[in-house]
């Protein structure tokens, strides 16, 4: 692999490359090099499952608006994911970097992430591979992840005292069992830094992502980019909490951007510091400020699965008009499952940040919230948002009933 155990620390705690070629990748890797901001990611959503529940995290809601690492609009399968990276690339000139980040963890579907990886390589030699994780899985697949040539690799640790870790994370799943408190910490902190350092031994560039939650770890952060020097990390990354809804954290103070840099700059004196995060999504595209995921989200409907938006009140009887849609509740069909419940798409708050957001952006704004759909499933719909929908190869179904009844009736259009 590229990255054969290039790197060496300096004095002042940066970390000089030695390897040329690694060397290359992370200057041309967004990320990791200020420089590489030319260049593209794209993030494949192939984990799904998660070993660990942090009590910042909340996979169900989506919403493209709500940019923050565990999102995404669809999970892809490995061969999925090869085909949209192809697309992808053949749009997108300066796509340099293929992530696993989620939405669960990339060592919780291993099998999945390691077949995605070694298709997209064996497509793209080219391509900077780079994988995020908890870390609790880490040291079981140091080898696999060395001979697959992953040269990048971001561990998320917010703390190295269990103390302060029991209280971020709910729990673990760790070997068939799930290990709650002061305990749970301990094992995903071992796990944590032990991986980190076999994977700095062995060349693998570290990025240490910290979430900073006030009153929670935001004192401790100086330790933590401390033990990262000492184990090789080539920078940290400290993100403000997202207090995500319906999260144990939901209702946490938020950092401001002045107590980020404030402890980004007292950590900067030990180690580099990431300045540049967007905190992704799970399935982000594109170069790091400017997000192209939308043009790229109905990839899956082409291969065939069924999604349907539908207008509810409350997710029971299909009973509402097209245009006054505040939310869509989106649901998948297939014959071997039938309907399953998906997720719920705000569409307000698609133009929340857009200045007087008009009733035609509003409606626009909907089409494109659902744009991954087969189909729209509401009790009315006007000619003018059914034109634009076609448009965009989304039929719209009129019809009054329980929304399951109505999906089923729906699919038997596309048997
Ligand atoms: Fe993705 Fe992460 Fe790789 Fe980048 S993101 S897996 S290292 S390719 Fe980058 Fe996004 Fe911040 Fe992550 S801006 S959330 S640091
Ligand atoms: Fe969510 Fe990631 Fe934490 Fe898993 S590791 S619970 S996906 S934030």
């Amino acid at each position: 692999m590229g990255c054969g155990g290039g790197c060496a620390s300096n004095s002042c705690g940066s970390i000089d490359i030695k390897d040329e070629e690694l060397k290359k990748k992370t200057e041309m890797h967004p990320c990791y090099s200020e420089g590489g901001h030319k260049y593209a990611r794209m993030h494949l959503p192939v984990a799904p499952a998660c070993n660990i529940q942090c009590n910042y995290c909340n996979r169900l809601y989506d919403c493209v608006n709500e940019s923050r690492p565990g999102v995404t609009s669809e999970v892809l399968l490995p061969e999925e994911a090869l085909e949209k990276y192809k697309f992808v690339k053949s749009k997108m000139e300066n796509l340099q970097v293929v992530g696993i980040a989620g939405p669960g963890d990339a060592f919780a579907n291993w099998e999945n992430t390691k077949e995605t990886i070694k298709m997209i390589k064996e497509f793209d030699p080219n391509v900077t591979p780079c994988l995020s994780t908890n870390g609790l899985m880490l040291p079981k697949y140091i080898d696999e992840i060395v001979e697959l040539g992953v040269s990048h690799v971001t561990v998320t640790m917010n703390s190295i005292d269990p103390e302060i870790g029991a209280q971020i994370y709910e729990y673990i799943s760790y070997e068939g069992s799930i290990v709650k408190g002061r305990e749970a910490a301990i094992i995903l902190q071992n796990n944590q830094l032990e991986g980190i350092k076999r994977l700095t031994e062995k060349g693998v560039l570290v990025k240490l992502n910290i979430v900073m939650v006030k009153g929670i770890n935001d004192r401790h952060i100086p330790q933590v980019t401390k033990k990262a020097k000492e184990l090789g990390v080539f920078m940290t990354n400290i993100m403000p909490l997202i207090p995500a809804k319906g999260t144990v954290f939901e209702n946490m103070p938020l950092v401001s951007n002045k107590e980020l840099n404030e402890i980004r700059k007292e950590c900067s004196i030990d180690i580099k510091q990431m300045y540049h995060c967007q905190q992704c999504r799970a399935d982000a595209i594109g170069v790091l400020n400017q997000d192209r995921s939308l043009e790229f989200r109905n990839f899956k409907k082409k291969s065939g699965e069924l999604k349907f938006a539908v207008a509810s009140k409350d997710g029971t009887l299909i009973d509402q008009h097209f245009g006054h849609v505040e939310k869509f509740y989106i649901y998948g069909y297939d014959k071997v499952n039938g309907v399953k419940f998906l997720e719920e798409r705000k569409v307000e708050k698609y133009c929340i940040g857009k200045e007087n957001c008009s009733e035609e952006e509003k409606k626009t704004t909907a089409i494109d919230t659902i744009a991954d759909c087969n189909a729209v499933l509401t009790v009315r719909i006007g000619y003018e948002p059914k034109r634009k929908l076609k448009a965009k190869n989304i039929d719209s179904i009129e019809i009054y009933d329980t929304v399951e009844e109505g999906i089923r009736v729906a699919a038997k259009k596309y048997a």
